[in-house]
């Protein structure tokens, strides 16, 4: 946008940017005693994952140490690991959940 200041002659150029809202990715983090039907279940009711999707998330959890269960703004991001850490102690889980920025 361009401005032409008339006392001083002087121009101003504004440059207006839009700023993405930053993304975090939540993730389930593995461990020995949560178990497996559990981590699906998280999987389809707080993500909404398919059963077969849900299924696969968790298997890549348990055999890689971690994996995204979902990517969103901070505030869900954050809405979602507290709910699932919940829902987990509720039960007795030791389950982990944690979100991080995206690159
Ligand atoms: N490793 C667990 C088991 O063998 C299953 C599991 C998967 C736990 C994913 C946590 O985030 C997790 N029962």
């Amino acid at each position: 946008m361009t401005r032409r200041d008339l006392d001083s002659g002087t121009q101003t150029l504004e440059r207006t940017r839009t700023q993405r809202p930053r993304l975090f990715r939540v993730l389930l983090l593995n461990d020995d005693y949560t178990p497996m039907e559990f981590v699906v279940e998280v999987l389809r009711r707080f993500f909404r994952k398919s059963e077969q999707e849900a299924e696969l998330i968790m298997l890549a959890v348990h055999h890689k140490g971690q994996g995204v269960a979902g990517v969103y703004s901070r505030d869900v991001a954050e809405t979602k690991v507290a709910q699932v850490m919940a829902a987990a102690r509720q039960e007795g889980f030791p389950l982990r959940v944690v979100a991080e920025p995206e690159a």
